[in-house]
């Protein structure tokens, strides 16, 4: 049954919430989230500025997630714990801070910040830098009241995780915390046939835009692996995501191939996965908790120096895509 529209507007009406007076918002944000000058808005991840990627790449992607956000009429919300106090909303200072916490990652001081995270690193006070995981954000971004958050990749089971039980906290985040994820699925370095079936376990609704049904595999679009719901376009997405929420109040994953021109250097990344996750195993990095994933993405920047700009290419995408999706849910919400 196709839910008429004035279900989905009070639907999405009541999802409105006013951001938990703990948050520290930028004036940009703040206006979006206040009623007489509401716009849309997409959330954006610190974790990979901090720990994700290499500096200054990781200051020019950061700034060109937020520009891209703009260019299709949404307001960006970076997400991070500085000096005690959640911000949503940076300013271009502050993207900066961040973004040289990675100018040397044998002593970056950021601290990768996932929901366990969070309390301990806003108590250590000024001088402090969290960069947000999917999980993180995800938490801050509901506080706020944003629903729409862009990222490149989803953490998501281990491999090997039947002995080192190494599971994102970001999947269990997604069964809780009711904000949509626009990602290009997680990395092939994890174990993506048991991630999804993770994802089912709790209850969270994953959507491709991949017309066939096939879920991406982050640095290529085909991972062989099909969900049973496909996504068409902004508008189908956000027709998705309010019918979702009316009273579920798990997340939602949509996940958007990388566009195909990458798929021949996607092919090669996959080739030098094997090589990074034995690595790790050998050297004893997949039993070092919340260093394995940095790991793994430093040494297959290592292995094949184009996948950066894979990584660039598809988050961007991503951050379109979110932005897209907010308009629409913007025009729905009026
Ligand atoms: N996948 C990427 N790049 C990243 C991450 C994942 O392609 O930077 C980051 C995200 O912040 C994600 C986190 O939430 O890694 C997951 O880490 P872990 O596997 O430790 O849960
Ligand atoms: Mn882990």
């Amino acid at each position: 049954m196709v839910r008429s529209s004035s279900m989905l507007r009070q639907a999405a009406q009541s999802l409105l919430r006013t951001p938990h007076p703990a948050l520290l918002l930028s004036s940009a944000v703040r206006s979006a989230l206040t009623p007489s000058t509401k716009a849309p808005l997409v959330a954006l991840e610190s974790t990979i500025i901090t720990h994700g990627l290499p500096y200054p790449l990781n200051l020019e992607v950061a700034q060109e997630l937020e520009q891209t956000i703009i260019d299709h009429g949404a307001v960006p919300a970076t997400i991070a714990l500085l000096d005690g106090k959640p911000l949503v909303g940076l300013d271009q200072p502050q993207l900066e801070r961040l973004a040289q916490c990675a100018i040397d990652q044998t002593k970056n001081e950021a601290i990768k910040a996932s929901r366990r995270d969070i309390a301990h690193v806003l108590a250590k006070g000024k001088g402090t830098v969290g960069g947000t995981t999917v999980s993180g954000t995800m938490v801050l971004a509901h506080m706020a009241g944003i629903k729409i958050f862009a990222t490149g990749g989803i953490g998501g089971v281990h491999r090997g995780a039947e002995s080192t039980m190494d599971v994102s906290a970001d999947l269990t985040e997604l069964g809780r915390t009711p904000v949509a994820v626009f990602c290009s699925g997680p990395k092939s370095i994890l174990d993506i046939p048991r991630t999804l079936e993770v994802l089912e376990t709790h209850g969270v609704s994953v959507t491709t835009f991949n017309s066939t049904g096939e879920f991406p595999a982050f640095y290529t679009s085909n991972s062989g692996l099909y969900v049973p719901y496909a996504g068409t376009d902004a508008q189908a997405a956000a027709s998705i995501f309010v019918n979702h929420q009316l009273g579920l109040e798990s997340g939602q994953v949509f996940a958007n191939p990388i566009p195909s021109e990458w798929n021949e250097v996607g092919a090669r990344i996959q080739q030098s996965v094997e090589q990074a996750v034995r690595e790790s195993v050998e050297q004893g990095i997949a039993k070092r908790g919340k260093e394995v994933t940095p790991w793994l993405l430093k040494r297959l920047a290592e292995l094949i120096p184009e996948s950066k700009k894979s990584n660039r290419a598809l988050v961007v995408n991503n951050a379109k895509k979110a932005a897209q999706v907010a308009v629409e849910l913007h025009h729905i919400e009026k």
